[in-house]
């Protein structure tokens, strides 16, 4: 008989379970086991945790190590025979789940001029960050779109999509960032290739942009009633010029410098249901005050250096590299540099978090953090 202790999670805490085994318990939780049931007290403590315990460690994933073994795959594998041609960032702590934080995943994909990967859908949301090179396109539902550094693009849950680099353009790099884990974890993912394999470009290259990206006007003969965002790309250039127009005429957050959203222009609220994202821009020499909050989130710095503390842990960046901030975790940033400024982009579960009531809250404080109380109540 295995030697297990079922009295392992015990705590002497007045509310919480105390029980300690005896021959006689311990043989009674045997019985149970054998008709598929258990006594709550032996798992409460342990699934009813006091606060967030994730599973999720933070990592830093420096781009100049990654960049060679993502070109490399370029040789080792076609995208017919991948089907995607990534490499995934896998934190240690839910290798289990392909999860790079969290319930997300993130990969980087490589494509070479001429190359485009089979069209296809998921009940997964997903996006591409783009990190370099030209002549990338993604064509979402028959909407081609054009992709060049620090674009951001959207490919939502049920949507059509499709992946390449023309082939005039350079071997291209861009982060892929999806919510598998969840959907997994919600057992709701269904995956579909397209019968043609590729689909058409039934419209305008780059219409969306053209059509919804007029930044306080929405086009009059467009109803729109989908769950994600008719913009499916954001560009860098007017992304960086709404963050210096803000950080010029706004102090921002103390914990997250100026920071904005992404949003559907439709109705101001996250890009996909179950994925939002954002890019903040900390001012030269700006060291933002440590806070945490339940949702997970994954950064790519687009532009600059710096450095950020993570559960007491410092991780220094610089343009390209990716980390993460698991669920409940302190986390402050730092520009290293007195003369530019640092942009980081994100993307999180943080729509999830709100939409479920979950999302909570709280500033450091110098007894680290001991206390128990969220500063923002339960929503
Ligand atoms: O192109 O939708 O990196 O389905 C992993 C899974 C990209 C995609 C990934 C995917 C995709």
């Amino acid at each position: 008989m295995q030697d297990v202790r079922f009295d392992r999670y015990r705590e002497d805490v007045p509310g919480r379970a105390n029980v300690a085994d005896t021959p006689e318990l311990v043989a009674y939780y045997r019985e149970l086991e054998r008709l598929d049931a258990g006594a709550l007290w032996t798992v409460a403590n342990k699934i009813e945790p006091w606060q967030p315990q994730s599973a999720s460690v933070p990592v830093l994933w420096q781009y100049d190590r990654l960049r060679d073994h993502v070109l490399r795959s370029v040789s080792l594998v076609t995208p017919e025979q991948a089907g995607r041609r990534v490499i995934y960032l896998a934190n240690p702590g839910r290798r289990d789940v392909s999860a790079a934080v969290g319930w997300l995943y993130a990969g980087l994909q490589v494509m070479h001029p001429g190359e485009c990967a089979s069209t296809h859908r998921h009940s997964a949301s997903a996006f591409r960050f783009i990190m370099e090179g030209r002549g990338a396109y993604t064509i979402v539902d028959g909407h081609k779109m054009t992709l060049g550094a620090n674009d951001f693009v959207l490919t939502p849950n049920g949507t059509w999509h499709e992946h390449g680099v023309a082939s005039d353009g350079t071997p291209c790099i861009w982060q892929d960032g999806l919510d598998i884990p969840l959907v997994n974890a919600l057992e709701a993912n269904f995956y579909e290739v397209h019968p043609d394999l590729h689909q058409k470009v039934e419209h305008p290259v780059d219409d969306s942009t053209g059509n919804w990206s007029g930044t306080a006007l929405l086009p009059s003969e467009m109803p729109w009633s989908k769950r994600y965002s008719p913009l499916f790309k954001y560009e860098w250039g007017p992304t960086y010029e709404s963050l210096r127009r803000y950080a010029a005429t706004s102090d921002g957050s103390p914990y997250d410098g100026a920071l904005m959203h992404y949003v559907n222009p439709t109705n101001g609220g996250p890009v996909m249901p179950t994925i939002g994202a954002s890019m903040q821009l900390l001012r030269p020499g700006e060291h933002t005050k440590a806070h945490r909050h339940t949702g997970s989130f994954l950064y790519q710095v687009a532009k600059g250096s710096g450095f950020s503390v993570i559960e007491g842990r410092r991780f220094d960046w610089t343009e390209r590299d990716i980390f993460c901030v698991p669920s409940w975790a302190f986390h402050e940033h730092a520009n290293g540099s007195a003369t530019d400024d640092a942009c980081l982009f994100c993307f999180s579960d943080l729509p999830v978090m709100k939409a479920l009531g979950l999302y909570r809250e709280q500033a450091f404080t110098d007894n680290g953090g001991q206390q128990r109380v969220a500063v923002t109540p339960l929503a």
